[in-house]
């Protein structure tokens, strides 16, 4: 380790980690309890494969296709334990009604996407807020993983974005049912889903770099819409920076070091300049106001450059090392359950996130995932 780790209180928190018997978890444990149900999930995963190779190749311009897959009579997902629902959530069996605080989203789980190889089925590894293990093989090894809530149920689907033929998997969590949807030109769109009309479902949609076209099924209508917003090299990071719950059409601008929002709620432009080129968009809601707020993280030094949307203040913490992965999110334990956004990073050597406290900036330290694996931490709520 640096010097410069140990001035970021990561060495320190290691050393804490046995002192102090923080949770420490491994992963070979999850392994040894899904060792059975993962056979299963072979056979699930082997008829993705098959349900994609007959997948139609379109470019967004077809509508898009909602296939039903046939039952599930082999590899059916198992009912998940429903988690207690925590107090500030109110529920309607499954279906989220609200919260009592501002932000809209659930806490994030620990969660890592292992790629499939050799064929084999790719798998979700999840440690919820009960300290509970749920494993669950879906996708192939090449498919991108999508963190996003496409019933509107509070609890994050798994799904994957299949780049070769321009397919949307998914796997829904309020009924287990599976469908895809091809939506996307193969192998050059980026996969941008988001709730952009506001509804509490996330919409299938996807960023063109040619065109700074953002392409959009809305799901409260079904209808497809398409916006041209962004430049040349920009990244998407559509996030709701008015807080009305519609997702805005975001770009990050490496050029420039800056955001550039499109809000819902007037169609107006705002830039927000942070960092300098080479920073990485850490985009969260860091003061929990409800409204996203501009982040960047210099991969160089780990720091991060934050500017809260309630008080138009920045704030800079330093956090992590050059080989991390930023992993923000809303966790919680029994030391911080606020509605803020915690500065986080997951360092792939070790599988250890580091997670700051946003209520009071100390360490949560977490062994879950190993090299290779791709953090996917979301609100799944299994
Ligand atoms: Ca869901
Ligand atoms: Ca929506
Ligand atoms: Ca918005
Ligand atoms: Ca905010």
């Amino acid at each position: 380790m640096s010097c410069k780790t140990s001035r970021l209180g990561i060495n320190s928190g290691q050393a804490k980690e046995k002192r102090l018997g923080i949770e420490v978890i491994s992963l070979e444990k999850a392994q040894m309890e899904s060792r059975q149900s993962r056979r299963a999930f072979v056979v699930l995963g082997l008829m993705i494969l098959t349900i994609s190779s007959f997948g139609a190749v379109a470019s967004w311009r077809s509508v898009p296709t909602t296939s039903k897959a046939p039952a599930l009579t082999t590899g059916t997902p198992p009912v998940m334990p429903a988690a207690a629902p925590a107090k500030e959530f109110v529920y309607a069996g499954s279906a989220l009604l609200a919260t009592s605080e501002s932000f809209r989203e659930p806490p994030d789980d620990i969660a890592v996407w292992r790629p499939g190889t050799g064929g084999e089925a790719s798998t979700w590894y999840i440690l919820n807020s009960q300290q509970q293990t749920i494993s669950y093989q879906f996708g192939v090894g090449t498919d991108t993983p999508i963190t996003r809530d496409f019933d509107g149920d509070g609890k994050t689907d798994f799904c994957v974005y299949r780049a070769s033929a321009g397919q949307w998997h998914i796997v829904k969590s309020s009924d287990n049912t599976y469908y895809a949807v091809t939506f996307g030109t193969i192998n050059t769109d980026v996969p941008a889903a988001a709730d952009y009309d506001g509804d509490g479902k996330a919409d299938i949609a996807v960023f063109r770099p040619s065109d700074n076209g953002w392409y959009i099924t809305q799901s409260s209508n079904n209808a497809n819409t398409s916006q041209f917003f962004g430049a040349t090299g920009d990244t998407p990071e559509a996030a709701d920076f008015d807080g009305d719950g519609k997702s805005d059409l975001t770009v990050w601008r490496d050029s420039a070091a800056s955001f550039y929002v499109k809000k819902s709620t007037d169609d107006l432009t705002t830039g927000y300049s942070i960092g300098q080129t080479g920073d990485k968009p850490v985009i969260g809601d860091y003061d929990g106001d409800g409204r996203a707020d501009s982040a960047a993280r210099r991969p160089s030094d780990g720091t991060w450059r934050i500017l809260n949307s309630s008080t138009n203040t920045l704030d800079t913490v330093a956090w992590g090392e050059a080989s991390d992965i930023a992993v923000q999110g809303r966790y919680t334990d029994s030391g911080d359950s606020d509605a803020k956004t915690d500065v986080a990073v997951w360092r792939p050597a070790t599988g250890v996130w580091y997670i700051r406290r946003s209520t009071d900036g100390s360490l949560r330290a977490v062994q879950w995932g190993q090299s290779g694996d791709i953090p996917v931490p979301a609100p799944y709520r299994r």
